[in-house]
This record gives C-alpha cells, structure tokens and sequence, in this order.
C-alpha cells in the first residue's frame, strides 16, 4: 500500500516559508510583494482557482488585485490592462487564468506579459530559459510537482519518469525539470502506440492527460511513484485524478491524491514565484 503524499500539507509548509520571507523582505527594503490575476469570462473552475490564489496571497502577506473581465473582453482591451500592468511599480507577478475566451489569441496574451513579471513561467523567454536551464520563472504546476517529489526524499537520478500528456502548462515543462534532475524521460499522449506497455516501464508516472480514472493498477508496475494531475469535475460535483487512485494505490510505493495533491502545490509555487519576482533586481 502506497504512501499518500500529502499536498495540503506540504502546500501549507511552503506557504509559510514564503510568509516568513515576506516579512523580511517587508522589514529589510519595504517591499510588499504584488499579484495581479486576470479573469475574462465566468468558467467556475478558473473562478475557484483564481479565488485561492487571492486567499492564498492574503495568507502570506502580498498585495492581490483581480481583474475580473467579461466574457466578450477585447483582445485589445486585455493588452491594454497587461501594458498597464507590466508599467505598475506595485505588481511584481502578473498571471492570466486560462483558458482564455476562443476570440482572444493566448499566445499574444502571454507574449505581451512582462517575463521578468511572468509568474506563470509561459512566456517564450521564460519557456526558453527552461530549455535551457536558466529561466526567471518555472511554470507553477510543475514546480509543484518537483517540490513534492523534493519533499518526500525520492531519488530521480537514473529513473524511468513516464509523463503521460504534452500540454506547455504540465506535459512539456515537467518533463524538462524531471531530465534536468537526470531521469530518463519518455513523453507520451494520445497517438503513442500501445500506451500501457509504455506507462508500465514507470518509476515515476507523471499523469497530466485530463480523462478521470484512465490509468489503472494493470497498467502500472509494483512499487511506481504516481503524481496525479488531472483536475476531473465528476457529474456529481466530486473531484477525480487521472489516476483510479485506490487500486493504483495499492501497487504504488507514493501516490498523490486528487483534491489534495498537486493542486494547492500549484497554487504554493505561485506565491513563490512572486516572492521572488519581488526580490528579482531588475
Ligand atoms: N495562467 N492558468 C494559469 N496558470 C495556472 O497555474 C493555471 N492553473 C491550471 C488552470 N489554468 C491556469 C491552475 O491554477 C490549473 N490550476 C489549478 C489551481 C489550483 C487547483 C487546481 C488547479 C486546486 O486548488 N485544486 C484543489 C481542488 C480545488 C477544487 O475543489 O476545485 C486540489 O486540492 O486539487
């Protein structure tokens, strides 16, 4: 049976870290660290997400302003609030929720944030920097993820990580850290041939795919480590993971649960970007 990392609380721990660090930060220079999050539309899963990310600042002692927007926002207008934004001395980090409306472009949306303000880690430099090895920012859920991973003393080096999803928020960034961290890493999605004899090479299975219950104990092997990302909204208003968590559980060595994993990670490495977007000398 499985050890349950457990999300919350380790969430909890960095939230408190940064805490402490804004208060020094706070006392050492006078700097209070900004968040802007951006909102066009109504979906109710974004408005959950954008409502924690501004408790969570609260929390820790930042300053946050939402912009909620209408659905029918102009790409325009959304431009004209990120060039507002990346001028404003107060805000550090700047973050659109996606996904974005369909008549609003998300590639020029992300290009026109500030990458020393990007938060989120999506802009082409930041993306670049990941690449490379060197970016101002990682992408939150992913750091999430490395810091789960960190925290409960597992070892990467020489393992066979497995990412199931190629997604620029999870599949693609976390594969980067997991190599950086000398894994070997295979990436696979929809058209991969015979999925389940490649999920079965896992030490580490990382599952970003968003289809609730798709990974299941026969494809799994004894003692895998399973990260669990999919944030499935069940007809009944529950949540599920990709994962079908009890009879996975039973063969993993750790696995993370959905809620309770690796969601209020993201929103943890959130607060940490920021921190550090505010301490950044620019
Ligand atoms: N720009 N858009 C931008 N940045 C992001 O980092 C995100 N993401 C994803 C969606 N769009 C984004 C998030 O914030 C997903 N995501 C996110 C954030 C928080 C949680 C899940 C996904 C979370 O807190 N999940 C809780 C349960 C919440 C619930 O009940 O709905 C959990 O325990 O998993």
């Amino acid at each position: 049976m499985a050890v349950i990392i457990d999300g919350n609380k380790i969430a909890q721990d960095i939230r408190n870290e940064v805490r402490q660090s804004a208060l020094e930060l706070k006392e050492r220079k006078g700097i209070i660290p900004g968040l802007a999050v951006v909102l066009v539309g109504e979906d109710p899963a974004s408005q959950v997400y954008v409502g924690r990310k501004a408790k969570a600042c609260a929390e820790v002692g930042f300053l946050s302003r939402e912009y909620k927007l209408p659905a029918d926002t102009s790409e325009e207008k959304l431009l004209s609030i990120i060039r507002k934004l990346n001028d404003d001395k107060l805000i550090h980090g700047i973050l659109v929720q996606l996904p974005l409306p369909k008549h609003i472009s998300t590639e020029k949306i992300i290009a026109a944030i500030d990458p020393r303000k990007d938060v989120d880690g999506f802009h082409p430099y930041n993306v670049g920097g990941l690449v490379t090895g060197s970016p101002l920012f990682v992408p939150c859920t992913p750091q999430g993820i490395m810091e789960l991973i960190v925290r409960t003393g597992i070892e990467l080096k020489g393992k066979e990580a497995v990412v199931v999803g190629r997604s620029n928020i999870v599949g693609k960034p976390i594969a980067l850290l997991l190599l950086a961290q000398h894994a070997t890493v295979t990436i696979c999605h929809s058209r991969t041939k015979d999925l389940p004899a490649v999920i079965r090479r896992a030490d580490i299975l990382i599952a970003a795919v968003g289809k609730e219950h798709m990974i299941k104990a026969d494809m799994v092997k004894d003692g895998v480590i399973v990260i669990d990302v999919g944030v499935n909204r069940l007809k009944n208003g529950k949540l599920a993971g990709d994962v079908a968590f009890d009879e996975v559980a039973a063969k993993a060595s750790f696995i993370t649960p959905v809620p309770g994993g690796v969601g209020p990670m993201t929103i943890a490495m959130l607060m940490k970007n920021t921190l550090n977007a505010a301490t950044m000398k620019v």
